[in-house]
């Protein structure tokens, strides 16, 4: 907690570290409440560190010293100072290795910030990224610091049957007073943040994987009894993972061992640690009447992400922390490469591209921004963000679009050949990529640096008379904080064209010619030629989203409409309904706000009878082109956000498809119905979405048959996708048994935390009348419980980012309740209570109103008493 102004680090001030530690034995006498951690370290002077201090400074925080000794030598306590967050001993030995000994003692029940070791309902369990390691013990606690890590773990057998820590197991015994013991030695060297162990009764799910070279590794999920029932796709998912690695990047495991350990408490999705990855259960517990199709398909890809970092951030790190994205926007790219080949590459861009544009857009375009490669933090925590994950990807796809997939592998081959073993920087990544294939990428660089969302800026011009289509792009991107002037970007910039009737039109560009082109747009402005071409073409530009920028061009509803139904490329087809809707909805606010009578442009309504008539293969592909864009992105798109208005005109459009199309969409839903539960092959779960789509919009209609519909989908469903969709369609009406539905769900999930964190978050996001009221009952349901936070996400994580027309009530109520809960949160799990404090952030994009109500309660929030770092950082920097 916080005493003074916390301090800020800086990349500029990164040196090398002064010693290196190459061994470390740990033990651990494991207990709630009192563990006992004894540490041996194996020290030497860094030979690339020249300083000439003596002192030895590792960092501890929360930690109750027993003793200290250096090379078997109790230590006084005049020889080294404890501070609140490091040990420091005053002099060590310079000309030889050494070796410093530790004893504390941390009481994990105590531990609610789940960073360190933690209780997580009866299993211990650790969460060492960033800086959790020094929690444990005191350490060197930096990436740049690779260790060899030998552990044995002591515990209670009837309580702590199964223990685990990172590599191999070595030995195991059991121990005179009812305790057992297990010995682990990993023999890879790691920093700490990717140290690892789990005690607790807990079922193992075992399975085994032939890798290509044919070594048989074990594969294990450990999971609490009730759930080895859900373990199978978690398990099927990462044989796919640990393949796909190998076939598309030629990397293959390397111990014999690789286990996952389920949790109940987890401040993240899952975290990578050395052969033993601890996730949240949400991604990897799944039943097909427990789990949707998403959440199979987030657990695959979450699986692999966590996996596919055993080379991108285990074997080669991260130097320091401004380097975060070179692990994780890599394994991000990897991820959805990995997702895309398993279900469909078109499906999963969009969805990557539609979340990127309404949530990372947002954070790059507010008082949050800043660069994949930040400058300067003051708690790390608060760098996972979307900007490191989701643009980092972006940066790494944009460099595989450049050198195209085989120059890009061969880069990726040289980097992990050349840095195996290292800790390194995104400039490490470029250069490996850049050397592989004899190129230079000196402009591109800036992505890395350079903050805000940049904007394309297009006209066209044709000349009939030459034939010729002249485009021209200028480039800009607004100001960002600490970063007033911009630098131009290396952005490429793919594009096809399209003849009258819709087919592909040959892209000539002085003497090549193609049927895509990639456009190298260097400059702030720059003008491409496309020749010999008989009648105007229409331009599909930014294919695939080449590139994570605004596109502001202007195009008539018609020419939308056409690429709508003619586009080759899937993204941009789908792109040109989303602008479609965009305009028209943007149309009807304007129309709102002049008190101007609503109706529907005949345009859409035929785009949307023609796509609900189409022959599709992708059956999900189909259901994202009628889904109509979200709020969040709407809102993104306006100069000043006007909640209300956006939710009127996008349920008018919404409700008047529904009316319009009504025999359309009943006859799919009809045509798309049947009992296929338990299949998720892209048929089956096509269908399904097709399907509820149907139904959303049948439920717009607020009619008995409607009404039916959802009810009948809703007692009958076998599956999880089914039931869910059912329920939302009901409680996103005013269907009569709303109460009844939500309660029979309730008592039929009950046991089931992750099927009743939907029940809350569907409650939360609800924009009917008296959700707040909801919300606030909610938050006394005996299910609700602070310290969990699926749970907390689940409700003040829905209520805050995903119901605009209710957190932003005009009272400031919503924004009331979401600092107090802040407030609460901070003690508990600073790292929670950060991330919601996001919710806040964007004040300055609303009405004055707002903007003030919104900005007393950050105020009130930075003005607190015993504020984290975390959520001071946020909070402060919201305000500046
Ligand atoms: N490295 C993990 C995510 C993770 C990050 C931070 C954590 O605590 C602050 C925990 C997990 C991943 O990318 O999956
Ligand atoms: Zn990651």
């Amino acid at each position: 907690m916080r005493e003074a102004t916390p301090k800020t680090v800086y990349l500029k001030d990164y040196t090398p570290p002064e010693y290196l530690i190459d061994e470390i034995e740990l033990t651990f006498e494991l207990d709630a409440e009192r563990t006992l951690v004894r540490s041996h370290l194996s020290l030497r002077r860094n030979p690339q560190c020249h300083s000439e201090c003596v002192t030895l400074e590792l960092q501890g925080e929360e930690l109750e010293l027993l003793s200290v000794a250096v090379n078997g030598e109790k230590l006084a306590d005049t020889d080294f100072v404890i501070t609140p967050e490091a040990m420091i001993i005053r002099r060590v030995p310079q000309d030889k290795a050494f070796v410093v000994s530790i004893e504390n003692r941390i009481n994990p029940a105590a531990n609610t910030a789940l960073e360190g070791l933690y209780l997580s309902s009866s299993m211990l369990c650790t969460q060492c990224e960033a800086q959790g390691f020094r929690k444990i013990t005191w350490f060197l606690d930096r990436p740049d610091v690779m260790t060899r890590f030998k552990t044995t773990l002591i515990a209670d057998k009837n309580r702590y049957p199964v223990l685990l820590s990172n590599g191999n197991r070595t030995g195991q015994g059991d121990l005179a007073d009812g305790r057992h013991w297990v010995g682990w030695q990993d023999p890879f060297a790691k920093p700490c943040y990717l140290f690892a162990l789990v005690a607790g009764q807990l079922e193992c799910v075992a399975d085994e994987f032939i890798t290509m070279s044919g070594r048989r590794i074990e594969l294990e999920i450990f999971v609490e009894q009730h759930n080895v029932d859900k373990c199978a796709h978690a398990m099927q998912s990462l044989k796919n993972a640990m393949r796909w690695d190998e076939e598309t990047y030629g990397l293959e495991y390397d111990l014999d061992l690789y286990m996952i350990v389920a949790v109940d408490h987890f401040n993240m999705g899952a975290m990578e640690n050395k052969g033993l990855n601890i996730f949240n259960t949400k991604f990897v517990l799944a039943r097909p009447d427990t789990a949707t199709d998403s959440d199979y398909e987030h657990i695959e890809g979450v699986i692999g992400h966590e996996y596919f970092h055993n080379w991108s951030g285990n074997r080669v790190t991260c130097r320091d922390w401004f380097q975060l994205s070179l692990k994780e926007g890599f394994t991000v790219f990897r991820d959805q490469q990995f997702s895309g080949d398993r279900t469909s590459p078109a499906v999963k861009r969009i969805e990557d591209v539609n979340a990127l544009r309404t949530r990372q857009f947002a954070e790059d375009a507010g008082p949050l921004a800043h660069p994949v490669r930040p400058e300067a933090y003051i708690e790390i925590n608060n760098f996972y963000t979307l900007t490191v994950y989701e643009k980092g990807a972006e940066v790494v796809r944009m460099l595989h679009t450049l050198l195209g997939s085989e120059g890009f592998r061969k880069g990726c081959d040289l980097y992990f050949k050349r840095h195996d073993g290292q800790a390194v920087t995104c400039e490490d990544f470029i250069k490996a990529l850049e050397d592989a294939n004899g190129v230079e990428f000196g402009q591109f660089r800036r992505w890395y640096a350079q903050a805000g969302t940049p904007l394309l800026t297009v006209t066209q011009h044709y000349a009939a008379d030459a034939k010729q289509l002249h485009l021209t792009i200028q480039q800009s991107c607004p100001p960002t904080p600490n970063q007033p002037v911009k630098q131009a970007l290396h952005i490429p910039v793919k594009l096809g064209l399209l003849n009258q009737d819709g087919s592909t039109a040959t892209v000539r560009m002085r003497d090549n010619s193609a049927t895509e082109v990639t456009l190298n747009l260097t400059e702030t402005e720059q003008t491409f030629v496309f020749e010999d071409l008989p009648t105007q073409p229409v331009v599909s530009l930014l294919r695939g989203f080449s590139a994570p920028v605004n596109l502001n061009m202007e195009r008539s509803l018609e020419e939308l409409a056409f690429l709508l139904r003619h586009d080759s490329d899937t993204f941009n087809r789908w792109e040109a309904g989303q602008q479609l809707a965009c305009q028209i909805i943007f149309g009807l606010m304007t129309d709102l706000q002049n008190g101007r009578a609503l109706q529907l442009d005949e345009v859409m309504i035929d785009a949307y009878r023609s796509v609900l008539s189409g022959s599709f293969d992708d059956l999900s592909y189909q259901a994202l082109l009628l889904a109509l864009p979200e709020e969040s992105y709407l809102a993104g798109q306006m100069a000043v956000i006007d909640v209300d208005a956006i939710h009127q005109a996008r349920e008018f459009v919404k409700t008047t498809l529904a009316t319009r199309l009504r025999t359309e969409f009943q006859a799919l839903y009809a045509q798309h119905h049947r009992d296929e539960s338990g299949c998720f092959d892209a048929g089956a779960v096509g269908r399904r979405r097709m399907k509820n789509t149907c139904l959303s919009y049948l439920s717009k209609l607020e009619i008995e048959d409607s009404y039916r519909l959802a009810t009948q989908q809703f007692q009958t469903a076998r599956n999880m996708t089914d039931q869910m969709a059912a329920l939302a369609a009901i409680v996103n009406s005013y269907h009569p048994n709303k109460a009844d539905s939500l309660e029979s769900f309730y008592r039929q999930w009950e046991q089931e935390a992750l099927v009743i964190d939907k029940w809350f978050a569907l409650q939360a996001s609800s924009s009917l009348p008296n959700t707040f009221a909801t919300v606030q009952a909610l938050m006394r349901h005996p299910a609700f419980d602070m310290k969990t936070p699926n749970r907390v996400r689940a409700l003040i994580g829905a209520f805050s980012q995903a119901n605009p027309v209710h957190f932003h009530a005009k009272n400031g109520e919503g924004y009331q309740f979401l600092a107090d809960q802040v407030l609460v949160l901070n003690e508990l799990n600073p790292q929670i209570a950060s991330r919601m404090v996001t919710g806040l952030a964007q004040w300055r994009r609303y009405d004055p109103e707002r903007q003030a109500l919104m900005k007393q309660q950050l105020q009130r929030i930075v003005a607190s008493e015993h504020l984290s770092k975390d959520v001071y950082e946020i909070a402060s920097k919201s305000l500046a």
